[in-house]
């Protein structure tokens, strides 16, 4: 099975009430090419090309073709590790087309993470740059391929064209069915996967674009890594692409970098999470050196907004700000652009569907009236399962999605966000699990024992701490060699420990058998 289905009654209530409408994502690129008023307008941008969406629809239709001249078959998984370009787009609505399943991983990932993503999807390929910010994902896809049986295409995103071939007919898909595999923040050692179907992720697509007035004059910015929800679909590049909109993509998020795309495209809206809205923000408080007044809205999410920085943002930069809490399986809470300023800058907003229900439950799955509490979730657009079966306890007996965040509602009814259980480092919107994290740790020879933790952090909000007992205590191993023996063992950049305290022995949880969970929260504490 692919997907987990809904209960046969919640699918016929969302066909009923016209949110599953069956359309697919192949479907939305040939529909806005189609349309006269829409095709010559543009699609994508990057710093360097431009696309219009007849354009985009043709390119598409030749690498389409091309993939199954590759021997890619319908429902095969390709695993894209592809930068902020144009070419992602491409790529991603050619494997549409082909009726492929896009897995979407990160140019930050390295072996270690993308052998256990190939691996669990069953891909057959990967696409990705030669090379990208000095780093060789060539070399790195070939690696996998070593590892990996499964896969036996390398593509590289930015020779397309070589693959372009004489477009064919490649039937359509069934919207109930997988459309993608997206990337669990993660609690635990290799991201789980997400299977979205067409139905419902086009659903939440166009819901978005509803709550926060997306149009055909909307020009999106994918400042984030736009392989996230958030940028995809949060509306995202999804979004927009839906409305006959344009997106822009940039590679780097720095205002040095992002403004001269805003200024030169236009852009009226983007999304951040905190530390680049702090960023974008003191920037622009000392004065902007391009002109940004084309920006009308300002998405923060993915992690918790200081309250005092949420205040700064629409002043800062001229726009409204809409805060976004969200996740990849499913679940995306908006402020209104209504909702009074008080609490756009204090709380995480309201769920987008009236069709998403919520409820707070205790340590013990318990429901608790008022807050705060476990946030559990079920809904149109929310996932009933991961990929195969797995992370079965990230979900309630009755099929809700426990998203382990502690919420508590406003007197408006809008969601504020308190926090999580101890099991993932949420380091300004990029999550670290603890438990992959220890994994690594404790096939270091210096280490007998580790424990991850979050700690408080003005900038991230939160960074990664590592509990370390030595193997030798009058050796003990220190910040610099953790560092080097993690990258090396093939994690991405953003899960290096921050910090190394090495200690003694754990502190006793009051349990016969040592739990990790609670070991975390006492040290955290
Ligand atoms: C988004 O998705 P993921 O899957 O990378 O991470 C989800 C987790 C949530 O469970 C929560 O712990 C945290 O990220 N989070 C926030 C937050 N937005 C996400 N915590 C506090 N405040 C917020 N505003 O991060 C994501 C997906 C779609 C839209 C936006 C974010």
């Amino acid at each position: 099975m692919k997907v987990s289905p809904w209960p046969p009654e919640y699918a016929d209530r969302y066909r009923a009430l016209g949110l599953w409408t069956g359309e697919t994502f192949d479907d939305i690129l040939r529909r806005r090419a189609a349309d006269s008023a829409v095709g010559s307008r543009v699609a994508v941008v990057d710093i360097h090309r431009k696309l219009t969406y007849a354009e985009l629809d043709e390119r598409v239709d030749r690498l389409a073709a091309g993939l199954h001249g590759l021997g890619l078959q319908p429902d095969d998984r390709v695993l894209l590790q592809i930068p902020n370009r144009v070419a992602y787009v491409e790529t991603v609505f050619a494997l549409f087309r082909a009726r492929l399943v896009p897995v979407f991983g990160l140019p930050a990932h390295r072996e270690a993470e993308l052998v256990g993503i190939a691996r669990s999807a069953g891909a057959v390929a990967i696409v990705s740059p030669a090379t990208h910010d000095g780093f060789d994902h060539r070399a790195l896809a070939e690696t996998v391929a070593a590892q990996v049986e499964s896969v036996r295409t390398l593509i590289d995103v930015d020779d397309l064209e070589s693959l372009f071939a004489e477009p064919i007919d490649h039937g359509s898909a069934d919207s109930s069915d997988l459309a993608f595999l997206q990337l669990s923040g993660g609690s635990t050692g290799i991201p789980k996967l997400i299977p979205r179907t067409h139905d419902d992720y086009l659903y939440s697509v166009r819901r978005s674009n509803e709550v926060c007035a997306v149009t055909d004059q909307t020009v999106y910015l994918a400042t984030l890594p736009v392989a996230h929800n958030f940028p995809m679909s949060s509306p995202g590049i999804l979004g927009a692409m839906y409305a006959g909109g344009t997106v822009v993509l940039t590679e780097s998020p720095t205002p040095s970098v992002a403004w001269q795309l805003v200024e030169r495209e236009r852009v009226t809206m983007t999304g951040l999470v905190p530390p680049l809205a702090r960023l974008w923000t003191e920037t622009a408080e000392r004065g902007a050196e391009f002109d940004i007044s084309s920006l009308e809205t300002v998405q923060v999410g993915g992690a918790r907004c200081p309250d005092e920085l949420a205040a700064r943002i629409g002043p800062a930069l001229g726009v409204r700000l809409q805060q976004v809490f969200g996740m990849a399986e499913g679940l995306v809470c908006y402020t209104r652009l209504d909702d009074p300023l008080d609490e756009v800058c204090t709380t995480q907003g309201a769920p987008m569907s009236d069709q998403d229900q919520l409820r707070l439950v205790d340590e013990n799955g318990d429901p608790v009236t008022s807050g705060p509490g476990f946030l559990e979730t079920q809904g149109p657009y929310t996932i009933r399962g991961y990929w195969q079966g797995a992370g079965a306890d990230s979900f309630a007996p009755d099929g809700w999605y426990r998203t382990g965040d502690v919420v508590e509602f406003s007197d408006r009814g809008n969601l504020v966000v308190r926090g999580r259980g101890g099991d993932r480092v949420n380091r300004g919107g990029e999550k670290v699990s603890a438990e992959q994290l220890e994994e690594q740790l404790l096939t270091h020879p210096g280490v007998r024992d580790a424990i991850v933790v979050a700690v408080a952090d003005a900038y991230l909000g939160e960074r990664t701490c590592a509990y370390v007992i030595p193997a030798d205590p009058e050796d003990p191993p220190n910040l610099a060699g953790i560092r080097r023996f993690v990258r090396a063992g093939g994690l991405a950049e953003w899960k290096l420990p921050d910090t190394v305290k090495v200690i003694e022995e754990f502190p006793e949880t009051g349990v016969g058998k040592v739990s990790r969970k609670k070991l975390r929260a006492l040290l955290a504490g």
